[in-house]
């Protein structure tokens, strides 16, 4: 995107001093994300500049009251506990002039602008288990705090994100509608997905009969959506809160599955690589039960491994149904870049079911 196009939007923002760049940032999947660069009085501060994907979210205006309301909740929190770097543990929004937490442009588009926390870190692959400990530990520390939110009612931001059987009929549609005529080419992966529609009901069936709880979860827990800090390694800061709206921590627990327990990138081509990360599962356990200090139901633990296999299975039918489309929600580097992604996940599915008697057996042990 050209400095044209930001330049209009930044002068709507409340921010001091002179403007020295803007940059494209980060790997994220949806929106349109930049770092921006000023000098403040020679100092040089830099700012996360977004445009809110409208596409995929209908109601940006809606999901940034979601952002106050839940930042703003966990901010106090960490008031309360006393911590001192406040700033660097729950995102602060910069103030449009007009007084609102966003900007619109002449398209029409939303736009948002955090304080950048420097010295940290997003992974897009975990190294070591002690990073995914502190990621998780960080997602459920999240989870916690806002246990006890009792402000405005969170909006849905997008309906049934996490509906697995939802999903499942998406991908059904697609392989019927077949608008690319892609679907002769992905005949295996679509024997697959159709071949475990089973495991769809796993966690949804608990849901409705009230078996497991919802809460208010983050939904997109993938581990470059926290930052660790540099200097300590600590999970410093959960980012990406546009889909923050009642949930299941199970939702929350299995797509840190999915991207922890990964040894390589989520495009990865060579799947012999795709073998579960034992350590990597009981670092984001330990870390997630010590997040959520005590408050996860005994039914919540007992479904951790299963979390795991559906959210990766999920996520598989997203990118295959989103193939099928013709890439229309994720964006994408090269052709047949989705359908790369699925594979990952459908070939991460089949480690977890390999490793599922020793995962379970690591959970059930777990004080
Ligand atoms: P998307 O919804 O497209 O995934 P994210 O909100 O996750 O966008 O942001 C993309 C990336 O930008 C993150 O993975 C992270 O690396 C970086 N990022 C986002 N917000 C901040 C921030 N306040 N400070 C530093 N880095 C950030
Ligand atoms: C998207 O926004 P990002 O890149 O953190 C997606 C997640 C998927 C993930 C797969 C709103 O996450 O649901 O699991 O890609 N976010 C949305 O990498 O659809
Ligand atoms: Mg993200």
């Amino acid at each position: 995107m050209t400095a044209p196009v930001i330049q209009p939007v930044l002068k709507k923002f409340n921010i001091l001093g002179d403007f020295i760049s803007a940059e494209p940032y980060g790997n994220g999947h949806i929106n349109d994300t930049f770092a921006l660069v000023f000098n403040q009085g020679g100092t040089i501060v830099r700012y996360i500049l977004q445009r809110i994907n409208s596409g995929i979210f209908k109601n940006p205006i809606k999901l940034m009251e979601n952002i106050v309301h839940v930042t703003r909740h966990i901010n106090e929190k960490a008031k309360a506990r006393g911590a001192e770097d406040v700033s660097r543990r729950v995102l602060t929004l910069v103030q449009a002039l007009s007084g609102e937490n966003f900007v619109c442009d002449q398209d029409g588009s939303v736009w948002r602008c955090y304080v950048f926390i420097e010295n940290s870190k997003s992974w897009d692959i975990i190294e070591t288990p002690q990073q995914a400990f502190e990621a998780a530990k960080a997602f459920g520390a999240f989870q916690c705090d806002l246990m006890d939110y009792n402000g405005p009612q969170l909006f849905e931001t997008i309906p049934m994100f996490h509906h697995t059987r939802g999903r499942f009929a998406a991908l059904q549609k697609a392989i019927q509608e077949d608008v690319k005529n892609r679907a002769v080419s992905v005949k295996t992966e679509i024997d697959f997905a159709l071949s475990n529609e089973k495991l769809v009901n796993s966690l949804l069936s608990l849901q409705e009969k009230g078996i497991i709880p919802e809460r208010i979860t983050h939904n997109d827990t993938k581990l470059n959506n926290v930052l660790l800090d540099n200097k300590t390694g600590e999970g410093l800061c959960v980012l990406d809160l546009d889909t923050v709206m009642p949930g299941l921590s199970l939702y929350d627990f299995g797509d840190m599955v999915r991207t922890a327990t990964n040894p390589v990138a989520e495009d990865e081509l060579d799947l012999s690589k795709v073998v579960v990360q034992v350590p990597m599962f009981e670092a984001i356990a330990k870390g997630y039960l010590e997040g959520t200090a005590g408050t996860l139901l005994p039914v919540e633990r007992e479904h951790l491994v299963i979390s795991g296999k559906l959210l990766t299975f999920e996520c598989g039918i997203r990118f295959l149904t989103d193939f099928l489309q013709g890439d229309t929600y994720f964006k994408i580097k090269r052709e047949a870049h989705n359908l790369d992604r699925c594979r990952t996940q459908f070939a991460l599915v089949k480690s977890l079911e390999e490793h599922e008697e020793s995962l379970m057996g690591f959970v059930s042990a777990l004080t």
